[in-house]
C-alpha cells in the first residue's frame, strides 16, 4: 500500500476502521471522517498559514487558561491520542471523554486507550462527579464537575456545533479543530483550526514546546492578534481560489503538485 498515491489517507482510514472494531469509533464517526477528507482534499492536505496561526493562538489560549480541558470523542482518540496526551502535559490540561453516541462501555474503552498510552487521570468516567449542562440536548450534557463543567477553555474536535454554541454562551473559550469552515462549530468557536487533526495536534505539540516558556504578556499579544472571522474568511477564500483554478485549468496548480506521478499523469492527459 505504501506505493499507492493515497497511501497516507488509506492508512488513516485503516486506523479508524480498527478503532471502530475496538468500539472507540462509531459508524457515524466513519461517515464524519469522509466529510473531513473531502474538505482536506480541497484545501490541499497541508496546514495552511491561517491554520498554523490558529494553532499557535490555541496553544497560547490553553497556556493562559486557568482550567483548560481537552475533550475527546471517538474519532479524536483514534486519530491522535498520543499527541493529545503530549499536548495536555505541555499545557497542563485535563482530558475528559465526552461522547455524542454515549455508552459507558465506549467511555471505558476510550479511557483504557488513554491509560495504555500513559494517561491515567481521565475525566468523564466517574459517575459520582457527573454534572449536567441542561442546554446541551444530547447525552453530551453529562460532564465531569471537575472538568468540562468548570473549564474556562475547551479544546474539542470533529463534532457538530451544539456543544460549541452552548459552551460559548456559558462564557467558555472554545478551540475547535474542524476541516469544515462552514460548520456551526467553526462559526461559533473562539478559535477554529481548519486543519486535519492528524496535522493540527502534532503542530500544537511543537508550538507548545516553544510557547510554554513565553511570559503571559507575550501570550496575550498572540491572542489579541487573532480574529476567528478573518481565519474563516481566509479558509473559504483558499477553497474558493483552488476551486476557481480547477474550474479554469482542469487541475489544481501544476506548480504546487508535489507528487511526480500525479504531475506526469496530469501532463499526459
Ligand atoms: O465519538 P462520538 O460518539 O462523540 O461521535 C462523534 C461524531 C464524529 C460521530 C459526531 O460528533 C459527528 O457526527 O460529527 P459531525 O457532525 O459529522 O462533524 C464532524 C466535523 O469534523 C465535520 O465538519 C468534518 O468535516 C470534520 N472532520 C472530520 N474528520 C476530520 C475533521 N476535522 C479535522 N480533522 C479530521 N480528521
Amino acid at each position: 500500500m505504501s506505493t499507492h498515491p493515497r497511501a497516507e489517507s488509506l492508512m488513516v482510514r485503516e486506523k479508524l476502521v480498527k478503532a471502530f472494531e475496538e468500539g472507540v469509533v462509531t459508524t457515524a464517526g466513519l461517515i464524519a471522517h469522509g466529510r473531513g477528507e473531502c474538505f482536506d482534499y480541497i484545501i490541499g492536505e497541508k496546514t495552511r498559514s491561517f491554520a498554523f496561526k490558529a494553532e499557535k493562538t490555541a496553544v497560547a489560549a490553553l497556556l493562559l487558561a486557568d482550567h483548560p480541558v481537552i475533550s475527546l470523542n471517538g474519532n479524536a482518540t483514534a486519530l491522535a491520542v498520543k499527541e493529545f496526551i503530549e499536548l495536555a502535559r505541555l499545557v497542563n490540561a485535563k482530558i475528559e471523554v465526552n461522547l455524542f453516541y454515549k455508552s459507558f462501555r465506549r467511555i471505558k474503552t476510550i479511557a483504557r486507550t488513554l491509560e495504555e498510552n500513559g494517561w491515567t487521570e481521565v475525566y468523564g468516567v466517574n459517575k459520582n462527579v457527573c454534572a449536567t449542562i441542561p442546554e446541551i440536548s444530547s447525552l453530551r450534557c453529562e460532564v465531569d464537575s471537575r472538568g468540562l463543567y468548570i473549564a474556562d477553555t475547551v479544546l474539542l474536535s470533529i463534532e457538530d456545533g451544539d456543544r460549541t454554541i452552548v459552551f460559548r454562551k456559558m462564557g467558555k473559550n472554545v478551540i475547535a479543530i474542524d476541516l469544515n469552515p462552514f460548520s456551526r462549530t467553526s462559526l461559533w468557536a473562539s478559535i477554529t483550526i481548519v486543519d486535519n487533526i492528524i496535522r493540527a495536534v502534532p503542530n500544537m505539540v511543537s508550538i507548545a514546546k516553544t510557547l510554554r516558556s513565553e511570559d503571559k504578556p507575550r501570550l496575550k499579544e498572540i491572542l489579541e492578534d487573532y480574529s476567528n472571522t478573518e481565519t474563516l474568511k481566509e479558509a473559504v477564500s483558499l477553497i474558493n481560489s483552488r476551486l476557481g483554478l480547477f474550474a479554469l485549468k482542469g487541475t489544481f496548480d501544476l506548480n504546487v503538485l508535489e507528487n511526480d506521478g500525479e504531475k506526469a499523469y496530469l501532463n499526459g492527459r
